[in-house]
């Protein structure tokens, strides 16, 4: 029987709802929850492919136990598991105190998930060694918000998109990690084309491409535009003296601060133009209602608290917030982190927006949990974390829903961290990630669709998640991992006690924690289960007795402060840590695909979304592949000062001169060599404990790898990938990928000084499939060339090309039309490399993930003449999930110099 269960989408914070079609025991399929108010049924293509993703041969299923460094894990019971877990804690709690074990936690856990984490952390262990992922992501925000406004509170809605008069978007790729918001603000756009956006961004990107002013700023230069943006404000007389009189302080400071933020400095200091400047500051100046929308480019930076204020700052200034349209609106990244916010999961916060370093809160909350104190000394964030591990000061080491062993900058020193603590606990969904190679303790975590509690979108939007089916094998939800967990270490730290950890399901943990924010800023103590299921999903505040939630704060002008005045924020700009020089001269952006969720353990199960970007490529400007030489598509050395990493390169129009941006999303096991994070560095803001994951020093050079290998196989793609992924450890370039629509395969693609030794060869092929039936081979042993192909019923199941690998892509198509004709016999058993001289080559991109329409159909059909509204009628394209459609108008905008392939 198909059954629906409303729930929400577990990527990004804009929190949309889903409709998940199940038969209570497997998912079947998901659309929009049309009466979810942040997507009215919109998906974008991650959330619509939602059910064809989670593998279960990449789902972590039995709880495995490593007896000692070196072994493998094996299989064990949750009892065993969790009551040895609860003896190491415990002892190495006694030999070397609370501060000795660490708790490093996820955006991604629910609300319930985040409560328990810090109960158990500051009111059992006693440690405020509690950090959470949100480290790398939000923190800046968090401190923006508190000290220029007094609350970690976004104030604004998503309707406010709709309503604004001009909106700036800096460092937010929206089009890409927020997409459903991006279609409202497409659609708010096409109704009221005078609406004006401005786009910060040091990159072209679809986000830009709606923008009236793309202001493509210099790397990190934010705080002095914003400066330079108030100057010409204050000049013009474009500010509001009565807003600022009325509900701000500090505002002197600051003025005496931008004067020295003339236009000629701020636009040299860009990168811009005066003129853009002055028409940026006219755009804001001029309008009635300002909206600014930002994420990582800001946050992430070893200046993102100063970035976050000067940006409020603006607003201040023109007394642009607490009305509908206008606001400084950070967009939160992960699905809850919001609620990690809420319930103080960082390690340096308490639950109820407190902080671990005010005695009256931690009074508030001991006493609220019944125990005698909550710990005073100062917990560590995330990289200090890892550092204290790495320094042998963290023993025990719990991580929850995060992959560390991707996400954290200066990925050598965080895999040596994992390597040499003594004990490493990973609850995790997905048993393929890299952090859970370094596991001694596997908790298999149930996952999207098999779990309940509450999520708090971006705008401050609290929903209820709820659970379709049931998890798989014997994976469990987080909160009753963790309170499990708890009830025995508390056998062993408070014998005799009344249980702090009763909890009997999720409810019983929000019904806990939501009384902690009552009269705080955030109180949604008056909000239940059952009150967001009959009114739906409410945005915070949401104090007893109330009827609706609240869509927008500070409308008053009054503001969470000690004297109810927001703040003026007067920093100077400071250059990012890595400055340009002769040995690193180009600056590494990071960021997002659009079809790609970080370290890919979930998205990475499903080929069709590799359909837009297949494989790991470094993108360079073309001005700088020029003068090293590049051409596409061959392989590179990038350097940083911490790392390297060797893969191709790609020439790329939309960055300018002395940037190149790689994804983020590029671990050790999709890419040898630790991923992109090898090249990142540590370096964290002063306030936030942020790090600078958007710039890194790095050059980048040629590499001559001769021996080249490329494989495909079909059928069990996870299974084999595991299997496959170690034997190329030898290999200096490996990558990893899926491809395929209706059939998925596995695809490698490998690079070596030499030829390996027939017996590693072997080892591969074995895996492939290629060492035994119907395979047809070639050898030429003197230039240490071989193919392989695999025939069944007709078509290719699998194949290999080592040496050479120039028939690839011809191949790769063969794979896709299941045809196996003569032709490719023929050139089998051929000494030639190259595919044969007709054949038909050249990858193509998938543009459209939901209909399925590649970039040469696209552009075929833009050359018969086609427009936006041909192309959607005649070929389907950006008629579902609307992902692409900013690509799209790209195309049809740059038909002359587009290119085909
Ligand atoms: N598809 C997809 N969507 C996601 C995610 C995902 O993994 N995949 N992750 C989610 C999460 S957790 C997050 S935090 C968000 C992130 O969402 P975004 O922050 O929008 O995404 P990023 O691509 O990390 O970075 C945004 C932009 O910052 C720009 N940038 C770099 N340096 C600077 C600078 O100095 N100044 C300015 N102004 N801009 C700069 C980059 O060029 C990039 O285009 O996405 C969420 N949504
Ligand atoms: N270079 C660079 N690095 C970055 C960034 C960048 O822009 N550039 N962005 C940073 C940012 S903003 C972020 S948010 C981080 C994200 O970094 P991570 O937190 O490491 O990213 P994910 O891959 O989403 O990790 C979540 C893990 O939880 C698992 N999981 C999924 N659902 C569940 C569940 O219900 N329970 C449990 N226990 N596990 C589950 C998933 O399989 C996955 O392995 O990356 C950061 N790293
Ligand atoms: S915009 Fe896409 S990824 Fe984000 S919540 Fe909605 S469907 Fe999920
Ligand atoms: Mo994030």
């Amino acid at each position: 029987m198909r059954m629906t269960t409303a729930s929400t989408c577990c990527y990004c914070g804009v929190g949309c709802g889903v409709l998940i079609e199940h038969d209570g025991e497997r998912i079947l399929d998901v659309a929009g929850d049309p009466s979810h108010p942040a997507n009215l049924g919109k998906l974008c293509s991650k959330g619509s492919t939602l059910h064809l993703t989670g593998d279960l041969g990449a789902r972590a299923l039995y709880p495995e136990l490593r007896l000692g460094k070196g072994l493998a894990r094996g299989r064990t019971d949750w009892a065993s598991a969790l009551e040895h877990a609860a003896s190491v804690f415990a002892e190495t709690i006694r030999e070397h105190g609370p501060d000795s074990v660490a708790f490093y936690v996820s955006g991604q856990l629910l609300t319930e998930d985040y409560y328990a984490f810090n109960k158990l952390a500051r009111a059992l262990v006693g440690t405020n060694n509690l950090d959470s992922n949100s480290r790398l992501c939000m923190s800046s925000a968090v401190v923006g918000y508190k000290r220029s406004l007094g609350a970690d509170a976004p104030p604004c809605s998503y309707e406010d998109i709709e309503q604004a008069d001009c909106l700036l978007i800096a460092g937010s790729n929206m089009a890409y990690a927020h997409p459903v918001l991006f279609r409202r603000l497409e659609e708010a756009k096409a109704k009221r084309p005078e609406m004006t956006i401005i786009v910060v961004d040091p990159r072209r990107t679809d986000t830009s491409e709606l923008a009236d002013l793309h202001l493509p700023i210099l790397p990190g230069t934010d705080v002095a535009l914003f400066h330079g943006l108030l100057h010409i404000l204050m000049w013009e007389g474009w500010i509001d003296r009565r807003f600022i009189d009325a509900h701000t302080e500090g505002f002197d400071a600051l003025k005496s601060l931008v004067r020295d933020y003339t236009p000629a400095m701020v636009a040299d200091l860009c990168g811009i133009s005066v003129d853009d400047l002055q028409t940026c500051a006219r755009l804001i100046g001029s309008a009635p209602a300002f909206l600014s929308l930002w994420c990582m480019g800001l946050n992430q930076s070893t200046a993102g608290s100063a970035k976050n204020s000067a940006l409020i700052n603006l607003h201040l200034a023109t007394g642009q917030i607490g009305k509908p349209g206008a606001g400084p609106f950070s967009l939160t990244g992960q699905p809850n982190a919001m609620g990690g916010r809420e319930t103080g999961s960082l390690s340096n916060l308490l639950p109820g927006h407190r902080d671990a370093a005010n005695a009256e809160h931690r009074a508030e909350v001991a006493a609220y949990w019944g125990v005698e104190q909550l710990p005073e000394q100062p917990g560590l964030p995330a990289i200090g974390l890892f550092e204290a591990v790495r320094a042998g000061k963290i023993k025990a080491l719990w991580i929850a829903c995060t992959n560390p062993a991707q996400s954290l900058p200066d990925q050598q020193k965080v895999h040596e961290a994992l390597a040499t603590c003594p004990f490493v606990v990973v609850q995790e969904a997905f048993f393929t990630t890299e952090t859970c190679r370094h596991a001694d303790l596997l908790l298999p975590a149930a996952s999207w669709g098999e779990k309940e509690g509450t999520v708090t979108n971006s705008e401050r939007r609290i929903s209820h998640v709820r659970r379709a089916v049931p998890a798989p094998g014997e994976a469990r939800a987080d909160w009753a991992i963790t309170c499990d967990f708890a009830r025995r270490l508390e056998r062993h730290l408070r014998p005799g006690a009344p249980s702090l950890f009763a909890f009997e399901s999720a409810e019983a943990l929000f019904e806990e924690y939501k009384p902690l924010t009552a009269a705080r800023d955030l109180d949604y103590s008056g909000l239940s289960y059952a009150l967001i299921d009959t009114l739906g999903p409410q945005q915070w505040p949401f104090p007893p007795g109330s009827e609706l939630g609240t869509a927008r704060l500070y409308g008053d002008g009054v503001f969470p402060t000690a004297n109810g005045r927001a703040r003026f924020v007067a920093e100077h700009y400071q250059a990012p840590k890595e400055k340009r020089e002769a040995r690193y001269p180009l600056t590494l952006n990071t960021g997002r695909l659009r079809d790609q969720w970080h370290g890919m353990s979930r998205t990475g199960t499903a080929a069709r979304l590799f359909g837009h970007v297949e494989e790991a490529l470094l993108c360079m400007n073309a001005e700088d592949m020029r003068r090293r030489r590049l051409l596409d598509g061959q392989l590179v050395k990038m350097k940083s000062r911490r790392g390297s990493l060797i893969l191709p390169v790609q020439k790329d129009d939309s960055l300018r001169a002395g940037q190149a941006f790689l994804p983020m999303h590029w671990g050790d096991r999709f890419l040898k060599g630790l991923g992109s994070n090898v090249l990142t560095l540590a370096s964290v803001d002063p306030l936030s404990k942020q790090p600078e994951l958007k710039h890194a020093g790095i050059e980048v050079e040629r590499v001559e790898l001769p021996w080249q290998f490329f494989a495909l196989v079909e059928g069990d793609v996870q299974r084999r990938f595991e299997a496959l992924r170690p034997l190329f450890e030898t290999f200096d370039y490996a990558s990893f990928s899926l491809g395929g629509r209706e059939r998925s395969a596995l695809l490698i693609r490998g690079a070596r000084d030499a030829a390996p030794t027939a017996v590693e060869l072997d080892a591969i092929d074995h895996l492939l499939g290629l060492d035994e039936g119907p395979v047809l081979a070639y050898d030429d042993p003197r230039r240490a060339v071989g193919k392989r192909v695999r025939i069944e019923d007709g078509r290719i199941v699998a194949l290999r090309l080592a040496g050479e690998t120039a028939a690839r892509q011809w191949l790769r198509g063969l794979w896709e039309s299941g045809s196996a004709d003569a032709e490719l016999r023929r050139w089998l058993l051929a000494p030639l490399s190259a595919p044969p001289g007709n054949a038909k080559i050249g990858t193509d991109r998938t543009l459209c993930n939901c209909l399925n329409v590649s970039q040469s159909a696209i552009c075929a059909g833009i050359e018969r003449g086609l427009d936006l509204t041909g192309l959607k009628q005649e070929l389907g394209c950006g008629t579902s999930c609307g992902s692409c459609v900013p690509e799209l108008k790209r195309l049809l905008a740059h038909q002359p110099e587009r290119a085909l392939l």
